[in-house]
């Protein structure tokens, strides 16, 4: 079979999910030559296998709003791989939710955790529900609900989910909550918890600070470093959050930040109090990133991308396929040394290969943001060994284990020019771990 007779079979196998598609696509493309000179794994049929959930739920999450109106929504999990550890990923509640973007998610998230040289396998999980608005109450309800149906399928050695998009401490609070009346188990079951309840010190900065680390190797490979560097972030979510504070912790100076509202510009910079008022913008449900620029009094762009700012650093942080071709153009044209992505694919791949084709330095998200599950992974190691661990002690993990994923990317993604394509090393890289493993394993 051709490469491409691979990914039309998958693709008729799995009509209408054009990001699980895309994000497949991906991934063959890159290890396909890895993959077909390997004949152990060719004999397995290892591909073909690992485009294929492990298992999929999907089920109703009845709720009851302040009006006492019922309300419905439907709520998934996608057990993508479970070969090298437990199914870890977080649960993501957003209006936009489909099978096609959780496969997506889960599907990444198998080479991500593979990266992270824990054992974790991959997996998924949300619901299409809007936070938008909802009251304090409707929350609980709703992730109670979530919950509900979702326990039955967990547990530590099971699957270990943890929050994303629209789930943050507070839901991670009421779904772990439900799940402890459910089974009487106080277990480290999902991660992102309170500190008071078995979380990990570092983990609501760890996406962010990995990001920068990773961004950070990136242009010490290249002879470079943020020092002085300026960054365009999009988003201002929990995990723009943690690559502003590290960027300006380095010396970069970040001088935009996005919402769904527009942009801001701030040519001193988000620093300091600033930085504390993007929680506070995050926690207020209102989801405008233009209350920035009413407080601080800098520029506001309605309707606009951070791509337009004249940048020597990209990161984008909101969600995927955020950035196309049209934005890559302009961070190019405006001079752009690197794009190190935060969220998960934000780049269409048309864009990543206009930077690739521009030699601007590309690092994906499967690897640059893996600092946010590595410290679930880290979390999940405290759990079982009933203890904390202090911030220097999390903080030096996630930072060698973002060091070790560069390196990893590095070996992997050299090109014959000498140039390093991130790209593939990352997906080579996660890959072989776990096609390994499940050749290890037989055939179940
Ligand atoms: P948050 O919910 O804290 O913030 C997400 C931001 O993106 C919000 O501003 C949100 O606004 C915006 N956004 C979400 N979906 C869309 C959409 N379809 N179109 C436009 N804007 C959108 O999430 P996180 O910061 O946790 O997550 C951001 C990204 O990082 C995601 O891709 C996530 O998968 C990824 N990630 C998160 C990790 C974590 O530890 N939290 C770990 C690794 C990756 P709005 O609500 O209006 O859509
Ligand atoms: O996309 C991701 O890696 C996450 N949302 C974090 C998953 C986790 O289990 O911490």
């Amino acid at each position: 079979m051709t490469m491409n007779e691979f990914l039309d079979k998958v693709a008729a196998r799995n009509p209408g999910e054009p990001e699980f598609m895309q994000a497949v696509k991906e991934v063959v493309e890159t290890v396909w030559d890895a993959y077909i000179s390997n004949p152990r794994f060719v004999k397995a049929n290892v591909l073909e296998r690992i485009v294929e959930p492990d298992r999929t739920f999907i089920f109703r999450v009845p709720w009851v709003d302040d009006q006492g109106n019922v309300q419905v929504n439907r709520g998934y999990r996608v057990q993508f791989n479970g070969a090298i550890g437990p199914y870890k990923g977080g649960i993501r509640f957003h209006p936009s939710v489909n099978l096609s973007i959780l496969k997506f998610l889960g599907f990444e998230q198998i080479f991500k955790n593979s990266l992270t040289s824990l054992p974790m396998g991959g997996g998924k999980g949300g619901a299409d529900f809007d936070a938008q608005g909802k009251s304090e109450g409707e929350m609980m309800r709703f992730s109670q609900s979530y919950m509900l149906e979702l326990f039955r399928h967990l547990g530590p050695d099971t699957d270990v989910p943890a929050g994303d998009i629209g789930v943050g401490r507070r839901e991670v609070g009421y779904m772990f909550g439900m799940y402890k009346k459910l089974t009487n188990e106080h277990t480290g079951v999902i991660t992102g918890k309170g500190l008071n309840w078995g979380g990990s010190i570092m983990r609501p900065e760890a996406t962010g600070f990995g990001i920068i680390y990773f961004c950070e190797e990136q242009l010490i490979q290249a002879g470079d470093s943020l020092k002085g560097k300026t960054v365009a972030i999009s988003g201002f979510g929990q995990v723009a959050w943690g690559a502003v504070t590290k960027a300006t912790e380095l010396g970069a100076k970040v001088v935009a930040i996005s919402g769904p509202d527009g942009y801001i510009y701030d040519k001193d910079g988000v620093t300091g109090e600033k930085i504390d008022y993007m929680l506070e913008m995050r926690n207020s449900n209102r989801n405008r990133v233009q209350d920035y620029s009413d407080k601080f009094g800098c520029e506001f762009f309605a309707g606009k991308k951070p791509w337009d700012v004249k940048v020597d650093v990209a990161i984008p942080c909101a969600t995927q396929n955020e950035l196309n071709l049209d934005d890559a153009k302009k961070l190019i044209a405006n001079g752009v040394m690197i794009l190190t992505e935060g969220a998960n694919m934000p780049c269409t791949p048309e864009a990543v290969h206009e930077f690739q084709k521009a030699k601007v330095i590309f690092g994906p998200g499967k690897a640059a943001n893996a600092g946010g599950v590595a410290t679930s992974g880290l979390e999940m190691t405290q759990n079982a060994m009933h203890l904390s661990w202090g911030a220097d002690e999390v903080n030096e993990k996630l930072f060698s284990i973002m060091v070790n994923i560069h390196k990893a990317c590095v070996e992997h993604g050299r090109e014959k020019d000498g140039s390093i394509n991130y790209v593939k090393g990352a997906n080579i890289a996660g890959f072989m771990k776990v096609a390994e493993t499940m050749c290890d394993l037989g055939v179940v």
